[in-house]
């Protein structure tokens, strides 16, 4: 979403990840996804990818928030990459953790719905009334974990949260995004 949204031209190709092509694993040996090769660079962290996105291209969406507004977002995109998605994980693949019920593994990951809707309360957006980069890096964890248990995630008092996926998935920027390679 961040290349389309700085209108970066590129080739996406698709990884079966049960059998990663040696191509893949010669240029990033740590075998996650996504990769991004410019030549002879090489970026294999989501994070770093949506950084270099918004410096080299034309979109203002970076230039658009002032330092602050920046760290709330960096700070956010952490909490969602170190803590929710750990939680967010046992969720999804709950078969791995016998030992915790479904309700434990779904109230687990709440803590983060709540900063969320705390954030959304005040502006449209994460950051402000505009999109910008730590809507477009934490949406698709939370559509992972809406669409768990969709009635589950439905029956949740997280309105704004809601409201806030809703309009991201039917955002052209995401619709773009899931045009298969
Ligand atoms: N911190 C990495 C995490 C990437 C990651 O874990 N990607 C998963 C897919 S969503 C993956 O490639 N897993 C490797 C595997 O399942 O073998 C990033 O944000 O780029």
């Amino acid at each position: 979403m961040a290349l389309i949204d700085s209108e970066i031209k590129f080739n996406a190709f698709e990884i079966t990840l049960k059998n990663k092509p040696s191509q893949m694993l010669d240029i990033s040996p740590k075998g996650t996804v996504p990769v991004l090769i410019n030549g002879e660079e090489v970026i294999d962290e989501s994070i770093d990818i949506m950084m270099w996105a918004y410096k080299k291209g034309i979109s203002l969406q970076y230039s658009n928030f002032d330092n602050k507004l920046i760290n709330i977002g960096l700070d956010l995109i952490q909490k969602n990459d170190n803590e929710f998605k750990v939680y967010l994980d046992q969720y999804k693949y709950s078969i791995n953790h016998p030992n915790k019920t479904k309700e434990e593994l779904q109230n687990s990951c709440l803590f983060f719905l709540d900063i969320l809707e705390e954030r959304l309360n005040k502006n449209y957006y994460l950051l402000s009334d505009k999109i910008s980069f730590a809507d477009i890096a934490i949406m698709p964890f939370i559509r992972q974990f809406a669409n768990v248990d969709m009635n589950y995630f439905s029956s949740l008092k997280f309105i704004r949260v809601k409201m806030w996926l809703l309009k991201l998935m039917k955002s052209e920027l995401f619709i773009k995004a899931m045009i298969k390679p």
